[in-house]
C-alpha cells in the first residue's frame, strides 16, 4: 500500500472541498472542513470494507451481528485517523492548509446514539471486533436525534435535541439499494393448498428500512467493519386516493407513522417505558437485519438450512429479542422449513448479554401491543412460549418454577426469558453480576440449563481510552514499555509495575496529571466559565443519575465537609474539588431533584469565602463521550459508588483506572475484579458487600435507626430540608432516605454506608498527602488496567460464544 503522506490527504481534502462544496481551500469554512476530512477517510475505509467483504464471503467465514439499539459513538474523526495510523499527517494537513487542526476536531458533533454504559459498550465492542478481524456488523437505528443536550438552567436539568446528523452524517453512507420492508398491523390469514399449510400476513402497514452504513476501521489491520444503521422511510410520501378525495392530512398519516420511528432515541438508561413506538423501534430494526443478513446468506450459500454455521446474532439486552420470533418467521413463512429445524437453527443462532438485575429495567410487554401490532410473530412466539412451558414442567414439575421461567404470562411477554429459550448463550457482564444471574434471577433457567450461562467481563477500547485521550501517558507508557506493544497487548501494561520504586517515574507520572488537570481547567474555563484549582484533588462522580448510583450519598459527604469547616472556618485542609456529571432521563422526576440539590450546594459552597481553595464542587452541564475523553485523563479519585449488587459492571470505573484515577468503591460490578488485581492496597473500597445487602433487607432495615443514633449524619440529612442559599428545600430527599412515603426509605442503603463511606474518604485524603505514595497505587492501577481492555472480552465472546477466529 502506498504511504499516505500529509501532502496526499491535503490533495485529497481540496479535491472534496471542490467536488462535495464547490469551494475553494480558501473559502471554506471549518464545518465544510470537517465534512471533507470525514469523507476523505470514508472513502478509504469504504475501499477496504469492500475488500474484507470480498474476502469474508470468499472464506466462508461465520459473521457476527451485533445487534443493540444503542450505539454511543462520539466522534469519529479523532478516532478513524488514529486506527488508519494518520493522525499525525491529518494534523499537518490541516495546519498546512490555513486550519486549527484542534479546532476542526471540537466541531465534531459527538453521535449519541445512546444513553450510556450499554451503548458505549457496543462502540468499544466495534472497535475491537474490527481490530481483532472478526468479520462483524453492528445494527441499530439511524435516530434523527440522539440523546438530548443537558443545559442547566437556575440549577435544574433542562433537555434540548440533539441535532447530531447535520454535520454527523458526513460518516454516513446510505445504501438504498439495499433496502428492506417491514411489516406492522394487519391480520393473518391461514389456509391449506396443493397439501400445506400456508399463512398469509395482510392489510399490513409498510415501512421501508434504508440502511446508512458507517464504516468501522480497526486498528493496525485493513480489516473494516460496518455499523449499519436503519433509517425508516414511508413507501408513499401521500395516500394518493386519500388524497383525492380531499383528506389531505389523513392522506399524510402513514407517511408520519412510519418516518415517526426512526426521530428520537429513548432517553432512559436501566429504565423501561413501554411506549407501542418503542416497540415499533425494536421490530423495525429487526427485521430489517434480519432480512438483510437472511438475504445475503441467501445469495452465498443458496440456502438457510447452514444458517447458524455462518452467522451469530449477538442480542445487546434483551432490546433486539424480537430477533428469535422474527428469524423463526423467515425460516417457516419464506424459507418453508418446519418447526424443529427452524428452532434448531434459530437457538444456535442467538446469543444474548443481560445488562441489569433492576427489575424496571427488565423488558415485559404487554400481549395485546403485540397482538396488534405483530400478528405473525405474537403467533409465533405463542408458540415458543408454550413448548417452553412443556419443557419446564417435564423438567421440574413445579407450578411456582413453570411461571417464574414462562414467556407469556398474566398478559405480558417476558423478554429475558424468550432470550435464555431461544438463544444458545447467556452472560453477564462482571464476575458478580454473572453469578447473581445464575444464583438469582435466572436460578430456574440455570438449573435446567446451565451449559448457557456464562461471563465476560466488559471491557473498554484502550485505544480510545487511553492511548488517544492522554497522549502525555501513551508517551510514558511507550518509553517505559519498549514501544507501542501494549496497544495490540494490553497485558504489556504490567511491565509498568517495575517502576514502581523509581521516583522520576513517579514524578513524572504527577507531571502528566497535573498538565491533564490544567488543561481540563481551561477548558472548563472556556465552556463553563468557572475556575477550578488545580491544586485541589479532582473528585470525580460522572455516569447517568440514578439513585442506585448513589450521587446523593456523594453529596452527603460534601455536606459534611462544608459543615466541618463551617464549625472550624480556619481548618486546613486537603484542598478537593468534586466534579459531577450526569444526566437524568426527563421523566425521573427524583433523579433530576438530585441535579438541582447538587447544583444548589455547589452554589452555596462557591459562594462561602471560607471554602476558597478548600472546597469547590461543579456541576459538569452536558456530560457526554467526548466531555469524558477530557475529564478522565484529569481525575485524580474515581466515585463508583453504587449498592453492592446493583450495578452489572461499571466501565467508567475502567476508564478512570487506566488512566491513573483512584477508586472510591464498593464491591460492586467490575470493581470487584478491579479488587482481584489491585487489592486493599491500591484503592479505596467501603460499604456492604452485594450478600449483606441481601441479608440486610431480609432481617429488615432501619434507615431511621441510624438517623437516629449518628448526630453527624443527623445534621447532615436536616440540612436537606433546611436548603442552601437559593431557598429550595430539599425536603423531599429527606423523606426518600428518612421517613419513607409510599415505597420504604433508603432503598439503596444510603444510610447504611455512609459512615464507611465517609471513612474511605478520610483514607483516600490522607493517602493523597503522601504524593510518592499516591503515585504509585496510581502507577499499579494503569499497570494493572490490562485486562479490562475490550480487546481482552471480545476475544472471549469470539472463543466461547461466536466460535469465530479473531488476530
Ligand atoms: C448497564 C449497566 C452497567 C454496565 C453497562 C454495560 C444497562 C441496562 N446496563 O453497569 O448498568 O456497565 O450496562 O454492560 O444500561
Amino acid at each position: 500500500m502506498a504511504t499516505v503522506t500529509s501532502k496526499t490527504l491535503e490533495g485529497a481534502l481540496e479535491a472534496k472541498l471542490r467536488l462535495n462544496f464547490g469551494s475553494t481551500v480558501e473559502e471554506a469554512t471549518d464545518a465544510q472542513m470537517m465534512k471533507a476530512c470525514a469523507l476523505v477517510l470514508r472513502d478509504m475505509m469504504a475501499i477496504r470494507e469492500v475488500e474484507t467483504k470480498q474476502m469474508v464471503r470468499r472464506e466462508e467465514k461465520r459473521q457476527v451481528h451485533y445487534m443493540s439499539l444503542e450505539f454511543l459513538m462520539g466522534r469519529s474523526l479523532m478516532k478513524n485517523a488514529y486506527n488508519l495510523g494518520l493522525l499525525p499527517q491529518l494534523r499537518q494537513a490541516l495546519e498546512n492548509l490555513g486550519f486549527r487542526a484542534a479546532d476542526i476536531f471540537e466541531l465534531e458533533p459527538d453521535a449519541a446514539l445512546g444513553n450510556g454504559g450499554l451503548g458505549r459498550l457496543a462502540a468499544c465492542y466495534l472497535d475491537s471486533m474490527t481490530t481483532l478481524e472478526i468479520p462483524a456488523t453492528g445494527y441499530s437505528i439511524c435516530y434523527e436525534l440522539g440523546l438530548f443536550r443537558q443545559k442547566i438552567i437556575e440549577g435544574q436539568q433542562v433537555e434540548l435535541p440533539d441535532n447530531w446528523k447535520d454535520l454527523g452524517d458526513a460518516w454516513l453512507m446510505p445504501k438504498p439499494q439495499e433496502t428492506e420492508e417491514v411489516h406492522f398491523g394487519g391480520n393473518i390469514r391461514e389456509f391449506w393448498a396443493d397439501g400445506h399449510h400456508h399463512v398469509v400476513h395482510e392489510n399490513y402497514q409498510t415501512v421501508l428500512a434504508i440502511p446508512c452504513d458507517m464504516e468501522i476501521a480497526g486498528y493496525e489491520t485493513r480489516h473494516t467493519n460496518t455499523l449499519r444503521l436503519w433509517d425508516a422511510k414511508s413507501p408513499a410520501p401521500v395516500d394518493m386516493s386519500l388524497f383525492s378525495q380531499g383528506e389531505y392530512l389523513k392522506a399524510t398519516e402513514a407517511h408520519a407513522m412510519a418516518e415517526v420511528i426512526a426521530k428520537v432515541l429513548y432517553p432512559e438508561d436501566n429504565h423501561i417505558e413501554g411506549k407501542s413506538l418503542r416497540l415499533k423501534q425494536q421490530y423495525f430494526f429487526v427485521s430489517a437485519t434480519v432480512q438483510s443478513v437472511a438475504r445475503r446468506h441467501l445469495e452465498t450459500y443458496g440456502t438457510l438450512k447452514n444458517f447458524h454455521e455462518k452467522n451469530v446474532f449477538q442480542v445487546n439486552d434483551t432490546h433486539p429479542a424480537l430477533v428469535i420470533p422474527e428469524l423463526m418467521r423467515l425460516l417457516i413463512d419464506d424459507a418453508g422449513l418446519g418447526w424443529d429445524e427452524a428452532w434448531y437453527i434459530t437457538t444456535h443462532s442467538v446469543a444474548y448479554t443481560n445488562h441489569t438485575v433492576l427489575s424496571e429495567a427488565l423488558e415485559r410487554w404487554p400481549q395485546d401491543l403485540i397482538q396488534r401490532n405483530l400478528p405473525r410473530i405474537w403467533q409465533i412466539l405463542m408458540e415458543i412460549s408454550g413448548r417452553w412451558q412443556e419443557r419446564v414442567e417435564d423438567f421440574y414439575h413445579d407450578s411456582a418454577k413453570t411461571e417464574d421461567m414462562a414467556i407469556i404470562w398474566g398478559g405480558q411477554v417476558r423478554m429475558a426469558n424468550l432470550c435464555i429459550a431461544g438463544g444458545m448463550a447467556v452472560n453477564g457482564v462482571s464476575g458478580l453480576h454473572s453469578g447473581i444471574l445464575k444464583k438469582e434471577l435466572f436460578r430456574n433457567a440455570c438449573g435446567m440449563e446451565p451449559w448457557k450461562f456464562q461471563n465476560v467481563t466488559n471491557g473498554i477500547d484502550h485505544r480510545r481510552w487511553l492511548s488517544e485521550i492522554n497522549p502525555g501517558l501513551d508517551r510514558m507508557i511507550r518509553d517505559l514499555t519498549g514501544g507501542d506493544e501494549y496497544l495490540l497487548h494490553p497485558g504489556a501494561l504490567k511491565k509498568l509495575d517495575d517502576y514502581a520504586d523509581d521516583p522520576e517515574v513517579l514524578q513524572r507520572l504527577a507531571e502528566i496529571k497535573r498538565k491533564n488537570k490544567e488543561a481540563f481547567s481551561g477548558y472548563v474555563r472556556r465552556t463553563q466559565d468557572v475556575v477550578l484549582n488545580p491544586d485541589a484533588i479532582f473528585d470525580v462522580q460522572v455516569k447517568r443519575l440514578h439513585e442506585y448510583k448513589r450521587q446523593l450519598l456523594n453529596a452527603l459527604h460534601i455536606i459534611i465537609l462544608y459543615q466541618q469547616l463551617q464549625d472550624d472556618p480556619g481548618r486546613t485542609m486537603q484542598p478537593q474539588t468534586f466534579l459531577f456529571g450526569a444526566k437524568a432521563a426527563p421523566g425521573y422526576a427524583v433523579a433530576k431533584r438530585i441535579i438541582h440539590l447538587i447544583n444548589s450546594l455547589a452554589d452555596q459552597i462557591n459562594h462561602d469565602p471560607i471554602c476558597k481553595d478548600k472546597l469547590q464542587v461543579v456541576f459538569l452541564e452536558n456530560y457526554r463521550v467526548s466531555l469524558a475523553e477530557r475529564l478522565i485523563p484529569a481525575s485524580e479519585v474515581s466515585q463508583q459508588i453504587s449498592t453492592a449488587g446493583k450495578e452489572a459492571s461499571g466501565t467508567g470505573n475502567m476508564k478512570f483506572m487506566m488512566n491513573g484515577a483512584l477508586t472510591v468503591g464498593t464491591l460492586d460490578g467490575a470493581n470487584v475484579e478491579m479488587h482481584d488485581v489491585l487489592g486493599d492496597e491500591n484503592m479505596f473500597l467501603f460499604g456492604l458487600h452485594a450478600d449483606e445487602v441481601a441479608e440486610l433487607r431480609v432481617s429488615g432495615y432501619l434507615p431511621q435507626r441510624l438517623y437516629a443514633r449518628d448526630p453527624i449524619l443527623r445534621r447532615a440529612l436536616d440540612q436537606l430540608k433546611t436548603g442552601f442559599r437559593d431557598g429550595v428545600s430539599y425536603e423531599d430527599l429527606f423523606a426518600r432516605l428518612v421517613t419513607g412515603s409510599n415505597s420504604a426509605a433508603d432503598e439503596y442503603l444510603l444510610l447504611a454506608d455512609f459512615a464507611a463511606y465517609c471513612a474511605a474518604e478520610k483514607r483516600m485524603v490522607e493517602a493523597y498527602a503522601d504524593p510518592a505514595a499516591w503515585n504509585r497505587m496510581s502507577l499499579h492501577n494503569i499497570a494493572r488496567s490490562g485486562i479490562f481492555a475490550a480487546d481482552r472480552a471480545v476475544a472471549e465472546y469470539a472463543d466461547r460464544i461466536w466460535h469465530v477466529d479473531h488476530r
